[in-house]
C-alpha cells in the first residue's frame, strides 16, 4: 500500500463510519457501529492500524495523522449521536404519566381466623397449648364419653351428620378434649380448635359446617373461682374492658354450667339491634367438667377436676367486626374479606 493509498483509505472510512453512525436508529445500532468501526480485534479502524505498520518508515508519520484524524472523527460522531439519542428517548416513550396506577389486590386472613389466633394468643399467655383430633369421629367420643344419654336428641338423624359403619362427622370439638385426657396426665391446659358439622339448615344465622373452640383445664383442685376468673381475664382481653356476666345453664359435660355474655360494644348495655334490645352478647358456653367425662377419660375423679368451655369464633367474628349475615362468612366474596387485609 502506498502513503496516498492509505490516506485515501483513512478518508473513506472517516466518511462511510460517520455516515454509519449517523443512521444508527438506537442506543443498540450505535454499539453495532462503534463495534464495527473501533472494535479491538475486526474493527475497520484497527485494521487500518495494522496495514500501517507495513507502510516504509518514510511514510509512517503522514499516515498516522491521516487515521489519527479519522479516529477522532469516528469518536466524536459517536458521542454526538449518543447523547442526541438520549435526548430523544422521553419522547419516544410517550407515557401518560397522569394514568391512575393499577390497585394492588392485599390477601386478608379470614375474619374467623383473626378471631381463632387472637384467642389462641390470649390463652397461650396463661399457658394453654393447642390440641387438634380428627373430624370424623365414633359415636363413643362425640357423645358417650361425654355424659350424653344414650336417647339424647342431639344424636338424632336430623341433628347429626352419619357417615358409613358408626362413623360421624364430630358435632364439636370436645372429642379433642377426651382423646387429650387419655393421652396426657394433668395437668393439662389446652384449646381445642377446629370445624364441627350438624344437619342445620344455611340461613343467616346457621351453617352446617362452622369453626368451634373449645378450651379446658384440669388440674388437681380446679374450681368454679378458676373458670370464672380465666373467662373474664379473657373477655377483658378480648373485648377490651367490659362487663360480664354469667347465666346459669346446661350441657351434659359439665355441672354446673354457665353461658357468659358481655355487654354490647355498639350500644354499652342500652339495648340495640345487634344484642335484639338485651344489652348483653352471648359469647360462650362453660362449665366444671361433670365427673362422668372424667372417668371416661380414664381419670380418678375424686382427685382430679377442670373447667371446659365451648365458642364460636365465626358468632364472636359477627358481633366484633359489625357482619349482618354469617353466610357472608363461606362466600368467599373477595370485596368481603378484602376488607380484613392488614
Ligand atoms: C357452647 C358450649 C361447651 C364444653 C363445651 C367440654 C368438653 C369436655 C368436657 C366438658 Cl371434654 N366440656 N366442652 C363445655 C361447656 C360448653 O360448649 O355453647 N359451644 C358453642
Amino acid at each position: 500500500m502506498t502513503l496516498d493509498e492509505f490516506r485515501g483509505a483513512a478518508e473513506r472510512l472517516e466518511r462511510e463510519g460517520v455516515a454509519a453512525i449517523s443512521a444508527a436508529a438506537d442506543a443498540a445500532a450505535l454499539a453495532a457501529a462503534r463495534t464495527a468501526l473501533l472494535g479491538r480485534k475486526s474493527g475497520k479502524l484497527t485494521e487500518l492500524m495494522s496495514a500501517l505498520a507495513k507502510l516504509p518508515a518514510d511514510a509512517r508519520r503522514d499516515a498516522g495523522a491521516a487515521v489519527n484524524k479519522a479516529k477522532q472523527a469516528l469518536e466524536a460522531a459517536l458521542e454526538a449521536r449518543a447523547s442526541a439519542l438520549a435526548a430523544s428517548a422521553p419522547a419516544a416513550a410517550a407515557e401518560d404519566l397522569t394514568m391512575p396506577a393499577r390497585r394492588t389486590w392485599r390477601g386478608s386472613k379470614h375474619p374467623v381466623t383473626l378471631v381463632l389466633e387472637e384467642v389462641i394468643a390470649i390463652f397461650r399467655e396463661l399457658g394453654f397449648t393447642v390440641a387438634t383430633g380428627p373430624e370424623a369421629e365414633t359415636e363413643w367420643y362425640n357423645f358417650s364419653a361425654l355424659n350424653f344419654p344414650p336417647d339424647h336428641p342431639a344424636m338424632d338423624m336430623q341433628d347429626t351428620l352419619y357417615l358409613e359403619g358408626r362413623a360421624l362427622l364430630r358435632t364439636h370439638t370436645s372429642p379433642v378434649q377426651v382423646r387429650t385426657l387419655q393421652a396426657y396426665p394433668p395437668p393439662i391446659r389446652i384449646l381445642a380448635p377446629g370445624n364441627v358439622y350438624r344437619r342445620d339448615f344455611f340461613d343467616a344465622s346457621h351453617a352446617p359446617m362452622f369453626a368451634q373452640v373449645e378450651g379446658m383445664a384440669v388440674d388437681e383442685g380446679i374450681t368454679f373461682a378458676d373458670l370464672k376468673a380465666t373467662l373474664t381475664h379473657f373477655a377483658n382481653r378480648f373485648f377490651g374492658a367490659t362487663k360480664t356476666r354469667f347465666r346459669p345453664s346446661y350441657f351434659p359435660f359439665t355441672e354446673p354450667s354457665a353461658e357468659m355474655d358481655v355487654q354490647c360494644g355498639v350500644c354499652h348495655g342500652a339495648g340495640c339491634s345487634a344484642c335484639k334490645g338485651t344489652g348483653w352478647i352471648e359469647i360462650l358456653g362453660s362449665g366444671l367438667m361433670h365427673p362422668n367425662v372424667l372417668r371416661a377419660a380414664g381419670l380418678d375423679a375424686d382427685k382430679f377436676s377442670g373447667w371446659a368451655f365451648g365458642m364460636g369464633p365465626g358468632r364472636v367474628a359477627l358481633a366484633r367486626y359489625g357482619i349482618p349475615d354469617i353466610r357472608l362468612l363461606y362466600d368467599s366474596d373477595i370485596a368481603f374479606l378484602e376488607q380484613f387485609a392488614e
